[in-house]
């Protein structure tokens, strides 16, 4: 995740029900549904209590991004946590998270964003949440991911995290990165642990022709060209700024999930209810 601006984050609260529509309308579940089912708990299993969440904003580094406390808290609030954002930042928040028994605290600095189960001593990153609640909600678009050709663009921290998940649900992956040795050295970590078939060494648009869905898990800007992305791929683009070119977007705008925090955050609250050691 690179650092996001407030221009990305700063409608998140008002638009958070219009939001969850549209993304109920592309893949058939809620921010919420998505985020338990990505949690691997159950549904009929989750506690009646309603749990407090305490996001303490982080000053140090590069300091505290204008609305980034506002957004988790819109986030966390709208899929029936008591959330709150904490009156004083850093350890001050935390000594405030505690004296209020939160069950929950998100903090995020210029390296890490986590959420800390104070109950069960869970702690989940934004990275590893993400990928799974992308990969869900792909899933969700795609009815099955299984057998299906996967392109997974990026082969850094997140797509380390989302390969592991695309193939452990039985695809046929691709993996695209332009540093080709970290695109052969993650396809052999995950052939080795799945014996799955996995595809490298091809030309980003071969590697559009060929497949049935993204996972554009990499850094870049408008790499993906609407000259080669077919119009019913599916796509999961967790990154910011979007991979996709606005003519590819265009092809692709039905079919395509993309977000600054509101499948992570979702997905964080709920893995920290779960337990999860990959
Ligand atoms: O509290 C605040 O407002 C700030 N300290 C938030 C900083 C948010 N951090 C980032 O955007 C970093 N790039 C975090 C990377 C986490 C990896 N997923």
């Amino acid at each position: 995740m690179t650092r996001l601006l407030p221009t990305d984050i700063n409608d998140i609260p008002t638009g958070i029900e219009k939001y969850d529509l549209e993304l109920k309308r592309k893949t058939g579940s809620s921010l919420k549904d998505i985020a338990i089912i990505a949690s691997g708990l159950e549904k009929a299993n989750l506690e009646e209590a309603v749990l407090r969440v305490a996001v303490i904003p982080v000053s140090v580094g590069l300091g505290p991004i204008s609305g980034f406390s506002a957004a988790v808290n819109a986030i966390a609030s709208h899929i029936g946590f008591d959330s709150y954002v904490t009156g004083l930042p850093d350890v001050g928040g935390l000594d405030e998270a505690f004296r209020n028994e939160a069950d929950i605290v998100m903090m995020a600095d210029d390296y890490l964003f986590a959420a800390f189960n104070l109950q069960d001593r869970q702690v989940v990153s934004n990275d590893e949440a993400t990928a799974r609640g992308y990969v869900t909600a792909l899933s969700c678009m795609a009815g099955s991911l299984c057998k299906k050709f996967v392109l997974l663009t990026g082969a850094g921290r997140l797509g380390i995290l989302a390969a592991d998940l695309l193939a452990d649900r039985q695809t046929k992956l691709i993996i695209y990165d332009p540093d080709r040795s970290r695109e052969k050295e993650l396809a052999e970590k995950i052939i080795e642990k799945y014996g799955a078939t996995v595809f490298t060494g091809m030309e980003l648009p071969e590697a559009l022709n060929r497949c049935e869905a993204v996972f554009d898990a990499s850094p870049g800007c408008a790499f993906i060209k609407g000259d080669y992305i077919k119009s019913g791929t599916l796509v999961a683009a967790p990154g910011m700024p979007l991979g996709l070119d606005a003519e590819a977007y265009a092809k692709v705008a039905e079919r395509i999930i993309h977000d600054p925090l509101q499948i992570g955050v979702a997905t964080m609250l709920y893995c920290s209810l779960a337990v999860h050691r990959s």
